[in-house]
């Protein structure tokens, strides 16, 4: 049985970072309370997510917090990450699973009812579904679906699941309500001028949801 929380899920942005770093930025984030990082450098090449993977590897270490990378699977098994994040057009996801074993959580975007309805939870371990708003951190997102699309989503998806897009503090009583088990979020936390602060403004509210 694995054992993850999904309830504050930074999703970092090498961009939106820039400022601190994405391993600074991840520090302090955990250090407010996020309990999943994922590396989602769209640009870098894999011996480049290796360096900074290995680098947030061993700002997490002690702390429970999670690493997750997004889609390569060669870097993610290299680092030695707790789990791999890919969308429907990376790759297929048994063909994830069998090439990261059994252990690492496997994580998968969901953007549509049928595809929360096809999840495979012999494979997935949580699906990010959104985006829930439109939101300029992802350039070619899908459509939005607000918080009435999430919760047919969450009902109809076989695994936890974390929304994202466009989501700030103030959405987490909305969030959880659709039935989300967490928010997944970029630019709420990444290159804000406290992102420690930031992080555990989310949190607390979580902490009122949350029982
Ligand atoms: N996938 C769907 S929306 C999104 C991703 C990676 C970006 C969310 O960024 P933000 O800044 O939290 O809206
Ligand atoms: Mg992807």
């Amino acid at each position: 049985m694995k054992h993850f929380d999904l309830s504050l899920y930074l999703v970092l942005d090498p961009e939106l970072c820039a400022g601190i770093g994405m391993v600074e930025t991840a520090r302090a984030a955990v250090a407010g309370g996020a309990t999943i990082v994922q590396l989602r450098d769209k640009h870098a090449g894999t011996a480049m997510l290796i360096e900074t993977g290995r680098a947030l590897k061993a700002v997490l270490s002690g702390t429970g917090a999670k690493l997750i990378i997004n889609d390569d699977v060669e870097a993610a098994i290299a680092i030695g990450a707790d789990g791999l994040h890919i969308g429907q057009e990376d790759m297929d996801a048994r063909t994830a699973r069998t090439r990261i074993g059994a252990d690492m959580i496997l994580g998968l975007s969901v953007e549509t009812e049928a595809l929360a309805a096809a999840v495979d939870p012999a494979i997935v371990d949580y699906a990010g579904i959104g985006p829930v708003f439109a939101t300029p951190t992802k350039a070619d997102h899908k459509q939005p679906i607000g918080f009435d699309g999430l919760a047919r989503l969450v009902e109809l998806c076989p695994v936890p699941s974390v929304a994202i897009g466009g989501l700030k503090a103030s959405h987490v009583p909305r969030a959880f309500a659709a039935g989300a088990d967490g928010l997944a979020v970029v630019s709420a936390i990444c290159g804000m001028a406290d992102p420690e602060a930031a992080t555990r403004l989310i949190a607390e509210n979580i902490g009122k949801v949350r029982r």
